[in-house]
């Protein structure tokens, strides 16, 4: 049976496998993911990001068990950030994420922010895709808000969530304005800890100089502690009412135009880099060119044009 017939028929080691090619950008994974794609679409997609250490895995975790609890499956896809922070995070994910490993309604990857010749951000959307085929009701997107990266893949969620901790003070200004812009949620977890009031305060009046005239929709703010699944439920609550307000204000319909925009341009970009690598040759035929170059024998405004000329005619 083919690779995507098998997604399809519920196979989960296909699913791991076909991830596995995606993460190695390995074109064999591409007739798998055309045929899918007619599969796909009716996942809800949900961002996590915040700063490193914040919770957001413990907090991915209880949601789980929360949408698990009224049936729904879920995917989790989490991007390891490779940064000096977090090393380890794969592993402390699986331990906090343990009890789920064993439930056929939640699928669990790990994803490494290195390596990807295609851009994370498409082999994210890939994966995605992969499970929103399999089947799963709501895919979670864990990933560190600090990098551009981290950014865009937190964009192709539906909602976003933007997790902060108690005690930033001044620091609060850490969460980047880009951030801030993109949460639909925000939430304080580590509530547990002092000054968890005042740091929704501060998020209130960041997020009132943030907030645009054309939003309708005003990003409510959460305080949880996730480690004792507390406010989880009031979250899931708020996670819920940004669904309704996405589909009954048809901001969902323009959220995925604007994401299919943007893996479709991301495809391209990349698509047709890789017909011009294969065009120039080898990369030693590439450094006779940059010689040329450097020699002045040619310039790169010139040779870029010619080249994509021919190829072109
Ligand atoms: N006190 C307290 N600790 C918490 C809470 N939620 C999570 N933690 C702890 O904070 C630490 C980091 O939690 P994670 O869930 O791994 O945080 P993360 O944001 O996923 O971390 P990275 O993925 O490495 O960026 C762990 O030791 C958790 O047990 C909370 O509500 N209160
Ligand atoms: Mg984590």
């Amino acid at each position: 049976m083919k690779l995507a017939d098998r997604v399809l028929n519920k196979d989960v080691r296909a699913v791991a496998r076909l991830i596995t090619l995606v993460e190695n950008g390995d074109p064999e994974a591409l007739p798998a993911l055309k045929a899918l794609y007619p599969h796909t679409g009716r996942a809800y997609i949900l961002g996590v990001t915040g700063a490193p250490g914040a919770g957001k895995s413990t907090l991915v975790d209880k949601l789980t068990s929360a949408f698990r609890s009224r049936g729904q499956t879920v995917g989790i896809i989490a991007v390891d950030p490779t940064s000096p922070f977090t090393g380890g995070a794969i592993l402390g994910d699986r331990i906090r994420m343990q009890r789920h490993y064993l439930d056929k309604g939640v699928f669990i990857r790990s994803m490494a922010t290195r390596g990807h010749l295609g851009g994370l951000a498409v082999a994210t959307n890939d994966v995605v895709h992969i499970l929103d085929a399999y089947g799963m009701d709501i895919i979670l997107i864990e990933t560190v808000g600090v990098g551009q990266d981290e950014v865009e893949i937190v964009k192709t969620a539906h909602t976003c969530l933007v997790i902060t901790v108690p005690g930033m003070g001044d620091d609060i200004q850490a969460i980047k304005a880009g951030i801030l812009e993109i949460g639909d949620i925000f939430v304080v977890n580590k509530a547990d800890r002092e000054g968890a009031d005042k740091t929704v305060k501060e998020l209130e009046i960041m997020l009132g100089f943030n907030t645009y005239p054309q939003k309708s929709w005003k990003p409510p703010i959460y305080k949880t502690i996730a480690v004792k699944d507390e406010g989880i439920s009031a979250l899931v609550e708020g996670i819920d009412a940004h669904l309704s307000y996405l589909k009954d204000s048809g901001e969902l319909k323009k959220r995925k135009l604007n994401q299919t925009e943007r893996e479709f341009l991301e495809i391209l970009q990349h698509n047709l880099m890789q017909q011009a690598m294969a065009k120039i040759g080898d990369r030693e035929a590439l450094t006779r060119l940059l010689s040329k170059i450097v020699n002045r024998e040619a310039d790169p405004y010139s040779l870029v044009e010619e080249m994509v000329k021919t190829w072109f005619a």
